[in-house]
């Protein structure tokens, strides 16, 4: 009975938890925490300003020879001052931390309408296989309007996919396959910088994705599956 009431008063104060399924662009959920961060910073920090430079003014030192006079404080009154202050100015911090907390669990579940994209990394360049087997290295060609998941695994050593743009960053490394998603909503052209020391061409491990409209992205897509269907019937024939 207790358990029960307490889990119904826990979901009543967690609403948002419902609406994560709905998750649309992380980018924005992203976006949104720092803002939330910013403010809090400013708030703070202006508080603490204006509080420190009362205290400086009001309790400066007025001649040469003045020493404190401030009362000694007890024992409780010292654990109270430093402790309840603390807690309360740590109270954003805490909702700050739980609200990235959810963001990050609503984010590591994909939505389902996804594009799932194969990509090995290897020093020094992103190789994306899509679901019909086309290849491209360093371009990452997508439809606008599409979720977009990347599953990633390396052949050397650690990398990281990193798109700024799509606020998505995951280390892809040999051995384990590691995931990332992005929510492309307009034509355009995105950097993917590799965030992850992996040896001495790695500043030069760049590439982009290409977000295009899905009729030119569908067109693209078979016009490659053909060429590859294609190209295999040459290795064939040449093979016979
Ligand atoms: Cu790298």
């Amino acid at each position: 009975m207790c358990n029960r009431s307490l889990a119904a008063l826990i979901a009543a104060l967690a609403p948002a938890a419902h609406a994560a399924d709905a998750i649309k662009d992380p980018a924005a959920g992203w976006d949104h925490l720092w803002f939330e961060v910013l403010v809090d910073i400013w708030i703070l920090g202006i508080v603490f300003a204006l509080i420190t430079a009362f205290f400086i003014i009001k309790y400066r030192r007025r001649d040469a020879g003045e020493v404190g006079r401030a009362g000694k404080l007890t024992a409780a009154a010292a654990v109270g001052w430093t402790v309840i202050p603390m807690f309360v100015f740590m109270a954003d911090d805490f909702f700050l931390a739980a609200n990235g907390w959810q963001l990050w669990n609503t984010y590591r579940q994909p939505p389902a309408d996804r594009i799932e994209i194969k990509l090995e990394s290897g020093m020094y360049s992103w190789d994306y296989t899509y679901p019909n087997g086309v290849k491209t290295q360093n371009v990452l060609k997508v439809p606008a309007g599409k979720p977009v998941l990347l599953r990633m695994t390396s052949r050397d050593t650690i990398h990281s996919h990193f798109i700024p743009d799509f606020r998505v960053k995951e280390d892809s490394m040999p051995g384990r396959v590691t995931f990332l998603w992005f929510y492309p909503q307009k034509p355009g052209e995105h950097i993917v910088t590799c965030a992850e020391y992996c040896g001495i061409m790695h500043s030069y491990m760049v590439g982009k994705v290409i977000v295009v409209p899905e009729a030119e992205f569908t067109a693209w897509y078979a016009q490659e599956e053909k060429k590859l269907a294609g190209g295999g019937e040459q290795t064939k024939k040449a093979g016979a």
